[in-house]
């Protein structure tokens, strides 16, 4: 019988010693788990997102402003601020560096002193000026009705003459052969007394394809047509040299070298300069007015020193660390590069992945930290299929599978080896939910250009 508390003591004390046991069994298995779960969140999210490695492969499309570029600009935020315009000594300020980084422009492109560099704002800007001056000076006056461009350059050329051809002037598209590489003789066979302007990239910024630009300005010199390049990507990764390249217009963009956004130029050969893009205050020479990008000029002049110190770096140790990364993707099944390395600027791959989405792969490496791209960002918004890979008469299937990695001088060894890993174990994952992967005739590596 059970008359007080004492009786019953013992019994509520084992009951609770069990609860306790259990308890503490069912709590340790409980944190077991989630710390086991936590480690395997821990390892995929390490896989998923790198851990806390972040890695810049889309340096085609902008590049980080090199620290020392970004040191020589700063006095001209709120110190050297004045107008260089102006009669006092905040103007005066600007003066000599000023005239110095412009000779740096002039240095590491080969201009001369007769020769004129006008800076723009873009690349976009410095493409449409020279376009949309040879139709005032040569279509509209009836002297000339003729351009001539690739079907491969960037849309600031593209939906400039495709504008143009609206106000009549007539355009050919030049095509590219399958290595994604415009032909000069194409451009001699297209050539007639009516064309005012051949205007041809020197680098193609999706491939990285390097285009025969000193011929193709021989046979315009030859011809006397007038010879525009839009060498955006080509400065700091392939010698650029306007006067071995018979050039008479050629277009920059500082962003694309470790510079500064908003600041480009365009290169004019003596006694070929284009008509006023900005009428007013007579700034550059009359030709493009507005007061004067002082820090983005003088950055814009360090950050072209800079590249063409590093170009020799660029041209072999970036080479040494793109060809690691297309080695160990090209071991991947059915991936293919388009254009020879021998051939394409040091930094650049352009590859498709056979049965994946170019988007659906760029989601991947972006969770992984990875930013690479499916072609021109200004052109990537859309889901179409990579313009290149059209171009080269690529199936349907794969023109949707394009990736772009471009590397830069500050890309480093561990970052491709990241990239690597990643690379391998998204094509897996994305394969392995694909249907037009399982059901595609598969062979290792045989499609368009492979293995260069
Ligand atoms: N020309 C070429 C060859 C380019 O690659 C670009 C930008 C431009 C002109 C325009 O330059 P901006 O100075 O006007 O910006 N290209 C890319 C690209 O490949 N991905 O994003 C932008």
């Amino acid at each position: 019988m059970i008359k007080n508390y004492t009786d019953v003591a013992p019994i509520i004390k084992y009951i609770r010693s069990i609860i306790i046991f259990n308890y503490a069994i069912f709590y340790k298995t409980l944190r077991m788990f989630c710390v086991s779960s936590n480690k395997l969140r821990q390892k995929r999210s390490y896989l998923i997102t790198g851990g806390k490695m972040r890695v810049y492969l889309d340096n085609n499309a902008t590049t980080i402003v090199d620290p020392h570029v970004f040191e020589v600009m700063e006095p001209f935020f709120c110190q050297k601020y004045g107008n260089p315009n102006s009669l006092h000594q905040f103007a005066s300020d600007t003066h000599k560096p000023l005239k110095e980084a412009m000779q740096k422009i002039y240095a590491g492109i080969g201009a001369s002193n007769e020769d004129s560099v006008a800076i723009t704002s873009c690349a976009t800007e410095s493409n449409n000026w020279v376009l949309k001056s040879i139709y005032f000076e040569y279509i509209l006056t009836g002297r000339k009705n003729h351009i001539i461009v690739s079907e491969v350059e960037h849309p600031s050329i593209m939906a400039t003459a495709k504008f143009l051809e609206t106000k009549g002037c007539k355009v050919t598209y030049l095509p590219i052969n399958s290595e994604g590489i415009v032909e000069a003789h194409t451009v001699r066979d297209f050539i007639t007394d009516k064309t005012a302007l051949v205007s041809i990239m020197w680098v193609n910024n999706e491939t990285g394809a390097i285009f025969p630009i000193e011929e193709i300005g021989a046979i315009c010199a030859t011809k006397g047509v007038l010879f525009h390049t839009d060498s955006v990507q080509a400065i700091g990764k392939v010698p650029v040299n306007v006067k071995e390249a018979n050039v008479d217009y050629l277009t920059m963009s500082a962003h694309k070298f470790h510079g500064p956004k908003g600041v480009g130029a365009l290169f004019m050969k003596k006694d070929q300069e284009l008509t006023p893009l900005l009428h007013g205050g007579s700034h550059m020479g009359g030709l493009r007015s507005g007061t004067l990008n002082v820090s983005g000029i003088v950055g814009m002049g360090k950050a072209m020193e800079a590249a063409i110190d590093a170009l020799d770096f660029e041209m072999s140790e970036i080479k040494e660390l793109r060809d690691r990364l297309e080695d160990a993707i090209l071991e991947i099944e059915d991936t293919f590069v388009v254009t020879p390395r021998a051939k394409r600027t040091p930094n650049t791959i352009l590859v498709s992945f056979r049965g994946i989405e170019g988007e659906a792969m760029l989601w991947d490496l972006n969770r992984a930290g990875i930013a690479a791209s499916t072609g021109s960002a200004c052109a990537s918004e859309d889901l179409e299929s990579n313009p290149i890979m059209e171009a080269i008469g690529a199936e349907a299937d794969l023109a949707h599978t394009a990736i772009r990695f471009s590397l830069s001088r500050y890309t480093t060894s561990e970052e491709i080896d990241y990239t690597i890993d990643i690379v391998k174990e998204a094509v897996k994952r994305l394969r392995s939910i694909s249907s037009s992967y399982a059901y595609a005739p598969t062979g290792h590596n045989d499609g368009p250009n492979t293995n260069h």
